[in-house]
C-alpha cells in the first residue's frame, strides 16, 4: 500500500491543551506522526511518497473562505498583539449568547473554534494545509486506480466542521478527500470512522446529504468528549435521513463489544453500495492509549483491517487520533497490514 507522508507535520507542535478543566501538555505531537512512518517503513507497506500541492479549491469544497482566511490569518494577528507562545480560544456563543463575529481576534477565534483543545502555532496552517494536500493526494491514487492508499496526515481532522476548529483538528482531512471522490465523478462515498472519538466534524459536513454515508464508533458522549454530538438517534437530515449512524460505545469497551458495531456499520456500508470507503483512522481505542476508555490490544487492529477489506471496496485510510505514541506505529499499521491481508501479530 502506498502511504503519502509529508514533514510539515512537525510546524505544529502546541505546547498546551486545555482538557478535563486543566492546561495540559498536548496529546497530540509530531513524534505520533514520526512513529508511524518509522513503521510503515520497517513492516515495508509500500512506497512513500510527498504529497502533490492542489491548492486551496478542494480545501474549500468543505471549508467556508471565511473560516480557512481566519486560520490562515490567526497567527499573524496574535503575533501583532505582541505575543508569541500557542494561542487558544476562551470564549464560545454558547446558548443564549449570540453566534455573531466579532472584529477582534479572541472573539473571532471563539466563533471559529468549539474547544480549547487546539491550539495555533506558528506553523499550524502549513501543516493543516499540508495534512489536507496528504489526504487528497491519496485520494487521487485511488482515484487513478489504487485499490487502497494511506494519508499519514497530522494533525487529525474529524472533529472539524466546515467553519470551526477543535479537538485537535483545523481542517478536516477525511471530508476533503471524500468531497474530492464526488467532485471527481465518484457518486456514493462510505465514511467508517474507527477513532475513539466522535468524528462531530464529519458528521455535521455531511449530516443532511445522501451522497456521503458516515459511520461512527465511538466513546457514548454522555461520558466522552465531543460531548455534544454523536448519539445514536443523530440519523442525518432532510435529503440525509438514514444516512447517518453513530455506535456509540461504554468505558471499557473491548474487541467483542467494538467488534460487533463494526460489524452494524460494515452492514450500512454494504447496504448503501458505497464506491469507496474513506476509513478515518484512529488508534485511540487502544487499551494503553492515555485519554481514552476502550479496551483494543494491538492484534485487534489486524482483524479490523481485515473486515474492512471484506467490504470489497476502493479504501482511503486517513489517519485520525492514537495517543499511546510508542505502540501507535504498530496498532495503525497492523490496520493496514490486516486489511491487505499480511499477517502479523
Ligand atoms: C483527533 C482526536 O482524537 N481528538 C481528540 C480530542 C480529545 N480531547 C479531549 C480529551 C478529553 C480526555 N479525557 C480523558 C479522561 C482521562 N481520565
Ligand atoms: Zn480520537
Amino acid at each position: 500500500m502506498l502511504t503519502i507522508y509529508s514533514d510539515d507535520h512537525h510546524l505544529h507542535h502546541g505546547r498546551c491543551e486545555l482538557m478535563d478543566g486543566q492546561l495540559m501538555p498536548c496529546f497530540e505531537m509530531p513524534s505520533r506522526a514520526d512513529h508511524i512512518l518509522q513503521r510503515v517503513q520497517t513492516r515495508e507497506l509500500g512506497p512513500v511518497h510527498a504529497p502533490q500541492d492542489f491548492g486551496r479549491g478542494p480545501i474549500e469544497r468543505v471549508h467556508s473562505a471565511a473560516y480557512l482566511d481566519f486560520f490562515h490569518g490567526a497567527w499573524d494577528r496574535w503575533t501583532e498583539h505582541g505575543r508569541d507562545g500557542d494561542l487558544l480560544p476562551y470564549t464560545w456563543p454558547a446558548r443564549t449568547l449570540r453566534a455573531v463575529l466579532p472584529t477582534s481576534l479572541h472573539g473571532q477565534l471563539g466563533y471559529y473554534s468549539f474547544d480549547g483543545g487546539a491550539p495555533i502555532t506558528a506553523g499550524t496552517w502549513q501543516a493543516a494545509y499540508s495534512a489536507a494536500q496528504v489526504a487528497l493526494t491519496a485520494q487521487a491514487e485511488i482515484q487513478n486506480g489504487a485499490h487502497s492508499a494511506f494519508a499519514l496526515c497530522r494533525p487529525p481532522g474529524h472533529h472539524a466542521a466546515s467553519d470551526l476548529m477543535g479537538g485537535y483538528c483545523y481542517l478536516n482531512n477525511a471530508a476533503i478527500a471524500a468531497q474530492a471522490f464526488l467532485d471527481q465523478g465518484r457518486s456514493k462515498v462510505a465514511i467508517l470512522d474507527v477513532d475513539y472519538h466522535h468524528g462531530n466534524g464529519t458528521q455535521s459536513i455531511f449530516y443532511k446529504r445522501s451522497d456521503v454515508l458516515f459511520t461512527s464508533i465511538h466513546g457514548h458522549p454522555e461520558a466522552e468528549f465531543p460531548f455534544f454530538l454523536g448519539y445514536e438517534d443523530e440519523l442525518g437530515e432532510g435529503p440525509g435521513e438514514g444516512f447517518n449512524f453513530n455506535y456509540p460505545l461504554a468505558a471499557g469497551s473491548a474487541w467483542d463489544r467494538w467488534s460487533a458495531a463494526l460489524e452494524l456499520a460494515c452492514a450500512e456500508i454494504e447496504g448503501y453500495d458505497a464506491d469507496i470507503i474513506v476509513v478515518s483512522l484512529g488508534v485511540d481505542t487502544f487499551k494503553n492509549d492515555p485519554i481514552s476508555q476502550f479496551k483494543l490490544d494491538s492484534p485487534d487492529y489486524l482483524r479490523m483491517g481485515e473486515r474492512i477489506a471484506r467490504l470489497g471496496k476502493p479504501t482511503l485510510f486517513v489517519m485520525e487520533g492514537g495517543y499511546a505514541v510508542e505502540e501507535i506505529g504498530v496498532n495503525a499499521v497492523n490496520v493496514l497490514e490486516g486489511f491487505e491481508g499480511i499477517s502479523c501479530a
